[in-house]
């Protein structure tokens, strides 16, 4: 999580970059490049020119600084190799935009003039697609089709107007599959002309992302097709992904672009939003209905709203609980000799039946008790207030706080609970087990099958009287 303390120190950095990218002198030739070297969550990059909008924080990331060029926004993206801390002790070898993975958010108001110099530092050729985008069709970016392949060390201008508003992304058009799998995405958002958005009290952008990513290694497998065992929020997986820190009662609104390879059910605890927003802009009033999970299926955008009247720490994940994990360390060959799962694994080829690692659930994996390989983030982590949250990949928290600052979106800390309002243990005692045996009148009938019980004994379990 940001500290307070390295959040303010990290807005100062941000306000010198914004300041120092409009100097004058330097609106000749190419606009010179901004690169993020952090994976902190920047603060709102509070437009210095242009018309007013009220900006967006990408959390665990940063917005791209532009220089006005007689009326025209110039942005200057670098696609290279970075290095991307996907959680603490956890970096990866990526490919992104400007030094992180995600690239920059990038925006805009509707109605821009808009202009995007790509630099090409990859070993390969690259091409930039401005997913969802009314723009000419020479600028839309896939390669062969739109324009040739923007060959390693070359520089590539795109230029058009950004005609609507709302919530984008970009992203490669050319070796998709390995650009991608590489962490090459960004996202885009396009605030309207008029002030609707003043509406939203704070606003957030997440791109969702999967990488393969064994245990112990750096660099992704790009052939993965489904099998990932990352999944991540803006390039950070749980407990790297910094939490959305809100005033009480303010009106939130979080972008979800999804360019993982399946979809992704998007969770809030404790409130009820509404998608104000798809892909093709925003949706009408009347075709919004309250939800708590929102769906996002693969290449797409999703923008929800709600107010965030319930004070406390509520969790904030995709519903997938496989995508609430981190890699698995249990097959990972550099752990023999003391990892009982391994060699679980070899009787298993011998006595299929035989078990050893879910005998009394996985939360005993929380904690493993053998060391990790280097450059690891265990499976289910993250100490919360109670213990282990138990959790990895697609998980934060949404922060609701009372005495949140309006400007202020850095980490408050654990929710204080109120006395008695905590899930508190029983020590009462039990009343006798009661067997209903009233199937109602339109049951199934059962089976005529012998009808024997099957006794369950766990080790170090011992039944109470
Ligand atoms: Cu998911």
């Amino acid at each position: 999580m940001t500290s307070r303390r390295k959040f303010l120190t990290n807005a100062g950095i941000a306000g010198a970059v914004a300041a120092s990218t409009v100097a004058k002198s330097s609106l000749a030739g190419i606009p010179e490049i901004v690169l993020q070297d952090s994976a902190e969550t920047m603060p709102p990059l509070v437009p210095p020119n242009g018309r007013h909008y009220h900006p967006v924080v990408t959390p665990n990331g940063w917005s791209l600084p532009w220089r006005m060029n007689a009326g025209v926004k110039e942005f200057h993206l670098v696609a290279e190799p970075v290095l991307r801390e996907m959680a603490e002790d956890f970096t990866a070898h990526l490919w992104g935009y400007n030094g992180q993975s995600p690239g920059p958010t990038i925006e805009v108001v509707e109605g821009d003039k808009v202009r995007i110099f790509v630099t090409n530092r990859l070993p390969e050729h690259t091409s930039v697609h401005w997913h969802g985008q009314r723009l000419p069709n020479g600028m839309d970016g896939v390669t062969g089709l739109n324009q040739p392949g923007i060959p390693s060390g070359k520089t590539f201008v795109y230029e058009f107007t950004a005609r609507r508003h709302g919530t984008f992304m970009y992203h490669p058009h050319g070796d998709e599959m390995t650009q991608m799998a590489m962490g090459m995405m960004g996202s885009w958002v396009t605030h309207p002309k008029d002030h609707v958005h003043d509406e939203i009290d704070r606003d957030f952008c997440i791109l969702l992302s999967g990488f393969d990513i064994d245990p112990g290694s750096a660099t992704p497998k790009v052939m993965t097709m489904l099998d990932f065992n990352l999944w991540a929020w803006n390039s950070r997986i749980f407990p790297g992904i910094d939490s959305l820190n809100v005033r009480h009662n303010d009106r939130v609104r979080v972008r979800i672009g999804n360019l993982t390879m399946t979809n992704h059910p998007i969770h809030l605890h404790g409130h009820e939003f509404v998608v104000s927003g798809t892909d093709g802009g925003p949706t009408s009033p009347g075709s919004r209905w309250p939800e708590v999970t929102t769906d996002i299926a693969v290449g797409q955008m999703r923008q929800i709203d709600f107010l965030a009247d319930e004070e406390g720490d509520w969790a904030f994940h995709c519903h997938k609980s496989h995508h609430t994990m981190n890699a698995m360390g249990h097959d990972v060959p550099t752990l023999i000799g003391v990892d009982h799962r391994e060699v679980a694994a070899q009787i298993t080829d011998l006595i299929p039946d035989y078990m050893v690692m879910s005998e009394r659930g996985m939360a005993d994996m929380t904690e493993m008790e053998m060391p990790l390989p280097d450059n690891t983030v265990p499976m289910m982590t993250g100490e919360g207030p109670f213990g282990s949250v138990e959790m990895g990949g697609m998980f934060s928290m949404v922060k609701v706080r009372k005495d949140q600052a309006p400007d202020d979106y850095s980490d408050p800390g654990w929710f204080n609970h109120p006395e008695g309002t905590v899930a508190f243990e029983y020590n009462g005692p039990m009343p006798e087990v009661q067997r209903s045996s009233d199937a109602g009148n339109s049951s199934m009938p059962t089976s005529e099958k012998a009808n024997h019980t099957t006794e369950v004994q766990v080790k170090g379990f011992e039944k109470s009287g």
